[in-house]
């Protein structure tokens, strides 16, 4: 059973515009669909592998065979990744969470203001391409921030929220401007209800 590349959740030029349909069809449409693809190829003739969820997969990247390793890792990585990503933004995004993230949020930051100046601080300052995440580790909220490919899946955390600071994700509508791409994912385009989803699943 081949890995697949999702749809956007949401029509390439709605989110314009903070982020352009032109990022979006090289972003989604050209990294997205390649990573599925390698990932797709490095699998291939490894029926141990076939019927396992990418989750799983990741989850347990010690038990993938060593000659693919690398390939698995990297493009297993990116795919959920980028899966997260697409389903954490939304047209109208932004404010603040409800409910029992609201609470959450509340009393492991103090405040969402807070949260969002460590979240926005996490992403800036993370050298080079990665992610920056909120995620649940042993049971708590955790922020932090990963280089290239990886993620908290990997690592015994439940993904919540994410966001691509691959220069790929930006470079085309706020050029070198990381900090303001940042500052208007979360002023402008969190969907909340969707991290609160994720804190439930
Ligand atoms: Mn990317």
């Amino acid at each position: 059973m081949a890995h697949k590349l999702p749809d956007l959740p949401f029509a390439p030029d709605s989110l314009e515009p903070h982020l352009s349909a032109k990022t979006f069809g090289i972003h989604h449409g050209k990294h997205h669909a390649a990573y599925v693809a390698k990932l797709n190829a490095a699998l291939e003739g490894q029926s141990g592998l076939a019927g396992k969820s990418l989750e799983d997969l990741i989850r347990n990247l010690d038990q993938v065979p060593a000659d693919i390793a690398k390939a698995v890792r990297l493009n297993g990585c990116q795919h959920y990744n980028h899966s997260m990503f697409w389903t954490v933004m939304k047209a109208g995004g932004g404010g603040e969470p409800t409910g029992e993230l609201a609470e959450a949020i509340n009393g492991t930051f103090g405040s969402f203001a807070t949260f969002k100046e460590k979240f926005s601080a996490a992403a800036a300052t993370q050298f080079g391409s990665g992610w920056a995440w909120l995620s649940i580790q042993n049971g708590k909220l955790d922020l932090t921030a990963t280089s290239n490919e990886d993620t908290p899946l990997a690592h015994g955390g439940t993904p919540l929220l994410t966001i691509d600071v691959w220069e790929h994700a930006y470079y085309l509508d706020y050029q070198n401007a990381r900090p303001k791409y940042i500052e208007t994912f979360v002023d402008k385009l969190i969907n909340w209800e969707f991290v609160q989803k994720n804190l439930g699943a």
